[in-house]
């Protein structure tokens, strides 16, 4: 397969002003007519290339004649033009239920849907399919009426009428230019849910999300969130909506999250439906996260689009950025930053220390699909917000609009964005494009001393080599810190905000009385690796006194992880280990702090996750991670039995459910309870679980404690599960749980009760939640997939092989845990390779999956 460079772009050679497509629908044979305006940029005298996958042309006609000199190569239709402008047309024959792909015109349960990112749309049509190229579209649908009632495009609906033989036709117009992949049309039986906003001028715009009918119920916090991002982005970022209608699609079968195709977001179904019964909180926030985010690309991806695919994190880095930020607004800052650093070191961090390292801007990919990483969305976030520390908010803003009104209506590049940066505040970010071109994650040794009034921090950073890239330069590292005092716990002096440029650097202070102990990347300021060497106790006391909350939190997570590494590097797993007690009292001291909230103390006594304790050791030994961690939980959960007990009562105590803060907090800290009580092995931990899980009156608390027996050997696990099973078997999203909640379990037996569960009737490798509850969900529980026999990496490679011929995309972002067998013992590390070395040799391996293999081979 070639390999696609960024440093190879140029320019388009011809743009396409305005388009019109003439869609005749069926899911067995759709006709796709494109009409293309088609304008010769600069002077040159190159053919016509228009992209296409797997599509034969029916005819070709230039200005209104038919040609036949036209030629494919390699899917790509080449036609020879003689002049500067003209109209070139073409029509090709779909087959949209045939589409496993989920990229392009596909099925989804009777719906007719796209899919175009990255490159869906040269599926569809004959065109230059690249973000560069933008275009106005007339798109006209007909199909037929009783099945498909309902047809909507981009933009705003301009006519729609009969069409004889029991079928319509309806006729959309996007008077906004915008790049292919944005292109969406949607035909279904489709009930909607519709609302209206008024934007800050005065504009009224309709709103709808449409469902199945039987759905139409579980929309309602869709809407809300809807129209609670419209009026976040105007008064944060001064950016209103500027079509007249705004639709949202929910559809079963998505290859991710959702897509922000202009005035027509389609949605995976998961991220729109949500009622108590069948949606956790955490649905609930994900749902409004993931519709703000849709939302929040009509300015950042779509007004401003990107030049070319290597600056994707140009648009997803900045979303993500504002759809977090918007989350934080809406609940527990603190806690959000916790949950959004909890991920990036759970999903991205790996990512960033193993084969498939990138920068936030790549420089070559085989298969731009693999693109869409933790890397360029949630490390590119982290760039943004970054840039927003650095400037501050008045200055981040300025450049912000300065951005949105320079570069409104064109395809830009992350140059374009730092550059209005630094014009708006005037502040120099040469060294900081470093984030941009540079992989891997900055790990940052600090190391605090204090003699006779006077303190000195000393930083050094060490930027790892990561594929392609040896040596690093020194990172911008905007590091925020404070000094506590160790006796009176009252800080010493103010948060400070320095700038590290160098690979080492010193920072003093004065008039130090007392012993200080640093408090330091608060915020997580910078997204990095700590290396201190603060004691158990100055973590402890920073446990209980440092002002920041995600400090805090840290401090509790780097006391349970030195406490973790030690036990494993001991082979220790006893209650008796030393670590356990300064655990436990700080526990202890969380659970009794009266001022804290139930949402923040339920995240500062989780322990660390196994892998995240595993990526603190030079080899990962996983069945002894998994038993230090049970150990540590078992002893909390017995120490503390008493506490946990109140906290848990205290949070059952909260009455019906309400989706609030508050009692999103209790729900959390009940759930974290039930299972610190179930480690503890008490009597009645079972039926207590079961008991939560049967009054439960929603879905956080009846999963939570399905969770907590799916591990356990509890008599109760076997009923909940089916009792589960026959409440939920007509309702996919929940099936879903059903299925990740027992691979995700810590029982011996998991992997078997995987297997067997991929011979279930209702799995099916073809839906991608499904296959991402079973699969997905599986490799990330460490001591199941990385069993000593190597069973596990055999099941996930048979998987991703079946899957591959299905959905490439799907099966080549599942392989990722596969590749990292540097991290393991020689003998798992051999296992791994070689189903590594058998996926390459699949037959029709897909470009995809070769793409993701053969790099974690190397
Ligand atoms: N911008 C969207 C990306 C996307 C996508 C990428 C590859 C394959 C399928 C896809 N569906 C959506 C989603 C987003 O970041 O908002
Ligand atoms: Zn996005």
């Amino acid at each position: 397969p070639q390999v696609i460079r960024r440093q190879d772009y140029r320019p388009p050679d011809w743009q396409v002003p305005e388009v019109a497509l003439d869609f005749a629908l069926d899911p067995a044979a759709t006709r796709v007519k494109a009409r293309l305006e088609v304008v010769r940029t600069g002077a040159h005298d190159r053919p016509l290339v228009l992209d296409g996958d797997g599509l034969t042309p029916l005819s070709v006609t230039v200005d209104g004649v038919t040609i036949n000199d036209w030629r494919l190569e390699d899917g790509r239709l080449v036609v020879p033009l003689p002049g500067s402008a003209h109209v070139v047309e073409t029509e090709v024959e779909l087959a949209p239920e045939r589409n496993t792909q989920l990229m392009g015109l596909y099925a989804s349960g009777g719906i007719l849907c796209t899919q175009c990112e990255a490159e869906g749309f040269r599926r569809i049509t004959f065109f230059p399919d690249r973000p560069d190229v933008l275009s106005r579209y007339r798109v006209r649908m007909m199909a037929d009426k009783a099945r498909f009632p309902v047809l909507l495009a981009n933009g705003d609906p301009i006519a729609h009428g009969e069409a004889g033989e029991g079928r319509h036709w309806a006729e959309w117009h996007d008077p906004f230019p915008k790049p292919s992949y944005l292109f969406a049309l949607v035909a279904g039986d489709l009930a909607v849910n519709r609302g209206t906003f008024t934007t800050m001028s005065g504009r009224e715009v309709e709103l709808g999300i449409w469902v199945r009918a039987r759905d139409l119920d579980r929309t309602h916090h869709a809407l809300s969130a809807l129209k609670t991002s419209m009026a976040w982005d105007e008064r944060t970022y001064g950016r209103e909506y500027d079509l007249d209608v705004f639709n949202i699609v929910a559809v079963d079968d998505f290859n991710f999250g959702a897509m922000e195709n202009k005035g027509l977001n389609i949605f995976n179904s998961r991220y729109i439906l949500a009622d108590p019964d069948t949606a956790t909180d955490y649905d609930y926030d994900a749902v409004a996260a993931v519709v703000a985010h849709e939302y929040f690309h009509n300015w950042s991806g779509n007004r401003v689009t990107c030049r070319d695919w290597f600056q994707l994190s140009l648009k997803e880095g900045f979303t993500v950025y504002r759809d977090q930020s918007f989350s934080a607004d809406q609940g527990s800052p603190a806690v959000k930053r916790i949950e959004d650093v909890r991920s990036l070191r759970a999903a991205q961090f790996p990512e960033d220390a193993g084969p498939l390292a990138h920068p936030i801007r790549p420089d070559a990919y085989l298969e731009i699909s693999n693109f869409y990483t933790a890397t360029i969305y949630n490390k590119g976030a982290e760039v943004i917000r970054m840039i927003a520390t650095i400037l501050g908010p008045q200055a981040f803003r300025a450049g912000c609009d300065l951005y949105f009104e320079r570069f409104d209506g064109t395809a830009a590049t992350c140059e374009d964005f730092v550059a209005s940066m630094e014009e708006a505040s005037g502040k120099d970010l040469a060294q900081f494009r470093r984030w941009y071109s540079q992989a891997g994650t900055p790990r940052v040794a600090a190391t605090l001393t204090h003699e006779g009034g006077r303190a000195e921090l000393r930083l050094a950073q060490r930027v790892p080599p990561t594929p392609g890239q040896e040596h690093k330069e020194p990172m911008v590292l905007p590091l925020k810190l404070r000094l506590f005092g160790a006796e009176t716990g009252r800080p010493l002096g103010d948060e400070q905000l320095i700038l590290m440029t160098d690979s080492t650097e010193t920072i003093t202070f004065e008039g130090v009385g007392e012993r200080p102990v640093l408090s330091f990347n608060r915020g997580f300021s910078a997204p990095i690796v700590v290396e201190s060497d603060r004691s158990a106790a100055d973590l402890a006391f920073l446990g209980r006194h440092d002002d920041d909350p995600f400090a805090r939190y840290e401090a509790m997570q780097q006391l349970m992880l030195d406490a973790l590494v030690a036990s494993v590097a001991a082979g220790n797993d006893s209650s008796q280990d030393g670590g356990h007690q300064a655990v436990l009292a700080a526990i202890a001291d969380t659970l009794d702090d009266p001022a804290l909230d139930p949402a923040f103390i339920a995240e500062a006594v989780l322990l660390p996750s196994e892998s995240f304790i595993g990526d603190q050791m030079a080899v990962v030994d996983p069945d002894a991670i998994f038993r230090a961690r049970e150990a540590l939980r078992r002893n909390i959960g017995r120490e503390l039995e008493g506490r946990w007990r109140a906290a848990y009562d205290s949070a059952s105590a909260a009455g019906p459910y309400a989706y609030t803060s508050a009692a999103k907090g209790l729900r959390r800290l009940r759930t974290v309870a039930l299972g610190f009580l179930m480690a503890s092995g008490a009597a009645d931990a079972g039926a207590l679980a079961f008991r939560q899980f049967d009054d439960a009156d929603n879905m956080t608390d009846r999963q939570g404690a399905l969770g907590a027996l799916a591990g356990s050997n509890a008599p109760e696990r076997v009923p909940a599960l089916d009792i589960f099973y026959n409440r939920y078997s007509d309702n996919p999203l929940v099936l879903d749980k059903w299925f990740s909640t027992q691979a995700l379990s810590a029982r011996d037996d998991t992997l078997a009760a995987v297997e067997e569960l991929a011979r279930h009737p209702d799995f099916a490798l073809a839906n991608p939640n499904r296959a991402r509850s079973l699969i997905g969900a599986f490799s990330v529980n460490q001591r199941a997939f990385h069993a000593a026999s190597g069973a596990g990496y055999r099941f996930v490679a048979d998987q991703l092989i079946q899957l591959d011929r299905i959905n490439p995309q799907t099966a080549a972002k599942l392989l990722p845990p596969l590749g990292r067998w540097r991290r393991f013992d020689a003998a798992r590390a051999a296992r791994m390779r070689a189903e590594l070395e058998r996926i390459v040799k699949a037959p029709g391996l897909s470009r995809d999956m070769f793409e993701q293999a053969s790099k974690s081979l190397a």
